[in-house]
């Protein structure tokens, strides 16, 4: 592109810039190599590819929408690393069969799916710390947290009054609590009053304790809820929403051409619950937060509902934390809400200072920590770049901030930028979440996958340039991208973060503990279990608890007992129980599922359920 003059305008060097984004997306420009560039592409991406053996520089979780996991890239290869199962049950891991997992998961419903869409990781001082992901689930109301030393599932919050937890994010800078956003208006508690009086309804705002993973209080507000994210400095959290009608068909929904961004006052909200300002429904304290509740009457209300058009859905803070960016969806504009603005002005709507005109259905935006904005188009099939002050300094609607736009294939909801929920961005790599891939891989049938694209940022002057696609299973929606050298996980389980008994070598048992209940504790490793048989009595209930011995990394086994719906697994230094009735007589193979060594397939032990006589 031609290099912008000095005396050039700030608002004419965006044209141009736009232009030579135009430009380049005629020409096709999909990263092609240079013969020159040393592995360079054109508009001097680093090359993408990660070779055999080689590590990448991000990691990306993703979350698996209706398949109810998270998945786990490396970036930029885009290669998948692990699945890491949340509300789903995912027999490789053995989770959801084993005691553990499954009381967990049957403690927070007992449903055998979730719908994933909002993971993030933890963060101290507004910096990842490696600690934690959490993830919603939009289907049941639920909020579950991820270890990220063992890339585990270890806790499910059940949301009371909340019927489809749809917004999740942490409240920084320091994860003081995960939020899960209540999208349905449903009757609270929701007992069976009110069920034909749709007024009555309502959705709600969580607080849950990162730590206990309880829900501290929440907050009944006007209207639905959608997405949400919170500023950096503890205060202000945002949230979109629709149906401000409080409709409950799509007519009734649509009808009007604004809704509402809500911004949650936190501390001002955790006041009210300090005094008592709450009622108690199904245990939680849950604050009127409506607008006409009296907590919104004085100079400090506890939400401030902020009239946006129509139906916006993205909301998030710039890495400053200067502003909050909530997208139209059913309108070509996003609105930039000045946060500290938020303060001062009498009427929400004036904390409004920029609404620039990006394209059809603006879905989500990141940031590239270099004043840039990246919001998907949903109905255009293009990712917009937008210049966030140029925004500011523009009329309402104009579409001067554009910088640039690039075509995606097809369809955006999220995209997500590296290190982009943080205060410092990468500003290197974005992936945009397609939700259709069309023809763009092998035909598979009628459902295709979706289609992750890596589009390299880091170029300015050359513009954004597309360097991958990626088929995904349904349905990633949103994504973390998280520096490589800030999360540590364990190579090995450190028994003392287990709560099950070690057993070692030697220490194997089988105990009748009681006239129907037998315990077996047993060791696992190449190429045995601790006992080459065991037997029970019809009927028996068996508590089956085995450690894998093994120090080395990457040595798993697993417990496999066949018609007993059974496969629980064990990694290195990890002790892992289940507990089933043994209510067939015959004779059970017990095997190990993955192939451990040369002699895995002999790894195997025999069940011998007994007659009853
Ligand atoms: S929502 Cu899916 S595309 Cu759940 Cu974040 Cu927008
Ligand atoms: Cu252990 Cu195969």
């Amino acid at each position: 592109m031609i290099l912008p003059n000095l005396g050039m305008e700030r608002r004419d060097f965006m044209k141009a810039g736009a232009v030579a984004g135009a430009l380049g997306g005629l020409a096709g420009c999909t990263g092609m190599l240079d013969d020159n560039s040393g592995g360079q592409t054109t508009n001097g991406a680093p090359n993408a590819h990660v070779p055999p053996g080689e590590l990448d520089e991000y990691y990306a979780f993703l979350s698996g929408g209706h398949s109810g996991d998270i998945r786990v890239l490396g970036l930029p290869s885009m290669r998948e690393i692990m699945k890491i199962p949340v509300f789903n049950h995912e027999s490789a891991r053995g989770y959801g069969f084993d005691d553990k997992s499954r009381e967990m998961l049957e403690e927070a419903g007992g449903y055998t799916w979730g719908d994933t869409h909002h993971p993030r990781v933890s963060q101290t001082d507004n910096d990842y710390d490696g600690r934690w992901a959490f993830v919603n689930d939009k289907a049941n109301g639920r909020m579950a947290r991820i270890d990220l030393q063992y890339f585990e599932t270890d806790a499910i919050c059940n949301i009371p009054n909340q019927q489809g937890t749809h917004g999740a994010c942490c409240v920084l800078p320091d994860t003081k609590y995960v939020i899960g956003v209540g999208e349905f208006r449903a009757p609270i508690p929701n007992d069976g009053r009110d069920v034909d009086d749709p007024s009555e309804y309502g959705s709600v705002f969580a607080a849950i304790n990162p730590e206990t993973m309880n829900v501290e209080w929440e907050v009944l507000v006007d209207g639905n809820m959608d997405n949400g994210d919170g500023g950096k400095e503890g205060k202000w959290f945002f949230t979109t929403g629709y149906n401000s009608e409080e409709g409950v068909t799509e007519s009734e929904m649509t009808r009007s051409d604004r809704d509402m961004v809500k911004a949650f006052n936190i501390p001002a909200i955790e006041a009210a619950v300090e005094a008592g300002n709450y009622e108690t429904i199904n245990e939680v304290p849950v604050v009127d937060g409506r607008q006409d509740s009296s907590l919104n009457q004085g100079d400090d209300p506890i939400v401030k509902y902020i009239p946006t058009p129509k139906s916006p859905h993205g909301v998030s803070v710039t890495p400053d934390n200067k502003y909050a960016i909530a997208s139209g969806k059913l309108d070509p504009t996003a609105s930039v809400i000045d946060i500290e603005a938020l303060d001062e002005v009498s009427d929400p709507e004036e904390a409004i200072v920029g609404r620039p005109r990006l394209g059809m259905g603006p879905l989500h935006t990141a940031y590239d920590g270099r004043g840039h904005a990246y919001t998907t188009l949903f109905i255009d099939s293009q990712v917009v770049k937008w210049d966030i002050e140029a925004a500011v300094e523009a009329e309402a609607m104009s579409e001067d901030p554009v910088v640039e736009k690039i075509d995606v294939h097809y369809n955006p909801g999220h995209l997500i930028a590296s290190e982009s929920y943080t205060s410092d961005p990468e500003g290197d790599w974005l992936i945009s979440l397609n939700k259709l891939s069309k023809d763009r891989f092998l035909p598979v049938g009628p459902m295709h996958p979706e289609n992750d694209q890596l589009i390299y940022i880091g170029d300015d002057e050359n513009g954004m340039e597309l360097v991958k696609d990626k088929p995904s299973y349904a349905e990633p929606h949103d994504a973390s991208i998280v520096q490589a050298d800030k999360i540590e996980p364990a190579k090995v389980y450190d028994p003392e973060d287990i709560d099950l008994e070690y057993t070692g070598a030697g220490d194997e048992t089988i105990e009748r503990v009681a006239d129907d209940r037998v315990e077996v504790k047993m060791y696992s490793m190449r190429n045995e279990f601790g006992f080459p048989e065991i037997t029970v009595k019809e009927g028996d209930t068996v508590e089956m608890q085995v450690t894998n011995i093994e120090q080395t990394s990457d040595i798993l086994h697993s417990l496999v007992i066949p018609e007993h719906d059974i496969n629980i697994k064990m990694a290195p230094q990890e002790t892992t129980k289940v507990t089933f009735e043994a209510d067939d007589p015959g004779v059970y193979w017990m095997y190990c599922g993955f192939f451990c060594s040369a002699l895995h397939l002999e790894m195997r032990s025999r069940l011998i359920v007994q007659p009853e006589d």
